[in-house]
């Protein structure tokens, strides 16, 4: 039996791989940082045998409470990602599966390669009207890309769209995605129509580095990017650094920001209430945007999420508070499960790629239920 992890976003520490009924294993942390939950490792072994494995340690982990009800996700083709029975005492997670196959990997959420990243960028740029830009390099050494779908021209809004700033948070990229699939086609009504408005600068991936490193929450020297946002620093943080510096260039008339949580098994967004420029204005909006997004899928709801910042209380280190105080437009950070969606759950796969890239069709729809009203 072998345990490895030397592979894009792997991560595990090996305890005990001696008996297929007795594993245990524990989770890295990100570099230069406590934080630790993003797992992913390959198992080599005897199939059709029931294998327990312990991830031990977790009470310590980033999100605790994001391993209550929590089913890892498990695979033989690296295609189909489906959930494993896992069981959490508080500290520690049992996985129990007997594989079908030689080879099973076992991770946090389905993960989202470098590889498949480059795709995404490159399959992106050959369809009409995107553009591929190289606004820098992160601290690996890696390029940092944005798209720009549609033509800036003078009346058109200017929206953006960043993921995966938590590289652990691969559900961001998978919803990108699917709203770069839509967004491109063009025989969508929706799209065509929101390219005849609107200019959208997407950056699909926030983090190349930690991904790769198979890090949770930070980049390569450990910097949390959703804080960063107030003061970045080529040196700490240079993708914030240069979407900011770009930003500065197109302006922004609307903000989104992808997540992933941990605990929460719904979808849902957290806006900028706690902006000190907030008003009523982007109230309107966020709840025109709400309501489409509930109109046109289910697996939206804005009944749970995070507690509202207070007037002025509003942490102007996050994305989201950060670029909509500044440019005083519709804000939000939008958050997938990596559980399930408890109101519509799939007990097989769970919160899932294929529902990543639905929703990021769908919020193109709340976006063009907006556009028009964007300053
Ligand atoms: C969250 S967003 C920050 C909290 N926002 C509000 N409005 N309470 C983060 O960065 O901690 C996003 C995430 O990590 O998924
Ligand atoms: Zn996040």
């Amino acid at each position: 039996m072998k345990i490895s992890s030397n592979f894009d976003s792997g991560n595990i520490i090996v305890v005990k791989d001696q008996q297929p009924n007795d594993i245990e294993l524990q989770i890295r942390q990100d570099n230069e940082s406590d934080f630790y939950q993003w797992f992913h490792f390959k198992l080599d072994s005897t199939p059709f045998v029931e294998h327990n494995i312990t991830l031990s340690n977790l009470a310590k982990s980033a999100y605790p409470d994001g391993w209550k009800g929590y089913q890892a996700v498990a695979s033989y083709d690296r295609q189909e990602w489906f959930r494993v029975d896992s069981e959490f005492d508080g500290d520690n997670l049992l996985i129990s599966h007997t594989p079908e196959y030689c080879v099973t990997y076992y991770a946090y959420f389905a993960p989202y390669s470098y590889e498949r990243h480059l795709d995404l960028l490159s399959s992106a740029q050959v369809s009409f009207d995107c553009e591929l830009q190289h606004l820098g390099e992160t601290l690996d050494g890696r390029d940092f890309s944005m798209l720009r779908v549609g033509q800036p021209e003078e009346g058109k809004k200017v929206i953006w769209v960043t993921a995966r700033q938590h590289p652990g948070e691969t559900m961001a990229e998978w919803l990108i995605e699917g709203f770069l699939e839509r967004l491109l086609d063009e025989d969508d009504g929706v799209a065509r129509n929101l390219l005849d408005k609107a200019v959208f600068y997407v950056v699909p991936n926030m983090n190349p580095d930690g991904s790769v490193r198979g890090h949770l929450r930070t980049n390569a020297c450990g910097a949390n990017l959703n804080r960063e946002w107030q003061a970045p620093t080529m040196e700490r943080s240079p993708e914030v650094y240069l979407v900011m510096q770009e930003m500065q260039e197109t302006g922004v008339d609307m903000f989104l920001d992808v997540h992933g949580d941990e605990a929460l098994p719904y979808n849902f967004v957290a806006g900028s209430e706690g902006n000190p420029r907030y008003n009523d204005r982007i109230n309107q909006l966020e709840n025109k945007f709400k309501d489409a997004f509930m109109l046109v899928t289910p697996e939206f709801q804005d009944e749970f999420g995070y507690d509202k910042d207070a007037p002025g209380e509003g942490n102007m280190t996050v994305a989201t508070n950060a670029v909509g105080e500044m440019y005083d437009c519709l804000s939000y950070t939008l958050e997938m499960p990596f559980k399930d969606n408890a109101l519509l759950p799939d007990p097989a796969y769970g919160w899932s790629p294929a529902r990543c890239k639905q929703l990021g069709e769908d919020v193109l729809v709340a976006i063009h239920a907006v556009v028009d009203d964007l300053r």
